[in-house]
């Protein structure tokens, strides 16, 4: 793949004004056809069917293309959603995030964190000391875009999460878009439970402590989720930061340790032994 050659390809779903589905790629001009008629066919798959769908295909002109390593992948073992709440809670501390800034972020996902109490279709961006709001329309958020795995990733992580049954596209894209947040600057930490009624599984994700899956963060069919991004003030510079994580492109090419589920006393005894 040459960079010259890239194209962006996004999918956006909705039904009575609101947000269903989306999902992106990079790919090659000679994959778009293939890659568009497979996200219009994801479009679909849902239960409400869409009213609208949106793709938009873009080239990546002359934008240098950063490369990055995904985040090692573990998975913490929890009962419920009160012990992945509380584990999440422990995660963002040890990745630098305050307790209160970690509180207000899991109240805010689990409340609906749009004034409106829709789906927000972009991230919140949250102080890590004093958990205020920073992103500029609470309504819309932040949206991370134009990340992807090369191929040969791609094929590497497909396998190696399949081998330990995690071989649903929302783990596999999960971990490209934590990898794209983790590297942005002034980044500290990120919290992400799905919206999708049927899926309860989310994730703290963090440098320091790889993308750390929690299986159960909420109930079955609760429609309520999504993501907070913990930035550092003293360093922060919002305009920069929004606009790496909108534009800048991204393609992940190599793929970290992928672990097996563990308890969460034995992760914190492997990040102090490290
Ligand atoms: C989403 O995009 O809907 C959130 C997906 C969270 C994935 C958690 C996982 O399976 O690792």
């Amino acid at each position: 793949m040459t960079d010259e050659n890239l194209y962006n390809i996004r999918m956006r779903a909705s039904a009575g004004g609101n947000h269903l589905s989306g999902a992106e790629r990079i790919v090659c001009a000679e994959n778009i056809d293939e890659i568009a008629r497979g996200l219009l066919a994801r479009s679909r798959s849902k239960e409400s069917f869409p009213d609208q769908v949106t793709i938009h295909i873009e080239r990546l002109q002359d934008q240098p293309i950063r490369y990055l390593t995904a985040l090692n992948v573990l998975t913490i073992r929890v009962s419920d959603m009160h012990s992945g709440r509380d584990a999440a809670a422990r995660i963002l501390e040890y990745a630098g995030v305050s307790g209160l800034a970690a509180t207000k972020a899991l109240t805010l996902l689990s409340a609906g964190a749009s004034p409106s109490g829709k789906a927000m279709r972009g991230a919140i961006i949250m102080d890590a000391g004093s958990g205020e709001r920073l992103e500029p329309d609470q309504e819309r958020g932040v949206r991370a875009s134009r990340f992807d795995w090369t191929g040969e990733a791609f094929a590497t992580v497909d396998s190696r999460l399949t081998a330990l049954s995690l071989a649903h596209h929302r783990t596999r894209e999960a971990l490209s878009l934590a990898t794209k947040v983790a590297h942005a600057p002034a980044v500290v930490a990120e919290l992400c439970w799905s919206d999708d009624p049927d899926y309860i599984a989310g994730y703290v994700a963090s440098l320091p402590t790889g993308y750390v899956r929690i299986p159960v963060l909420k109930q079955s069919q609760d429609p309520k989720g999504g993501r907070v991004i913990f930035v550092d003030p003293a360093v922060l510079n919002l305009a920069s930061l929004i606009n790496y994580l909108e534009t800048d492109p991204v393609l992940i090419n190599a793929v970290g340790e992928i672990n097996k589920e563990m308890s969460l006393p034995f992760y914190f005894e492997l990040l102090a032994q490290r």
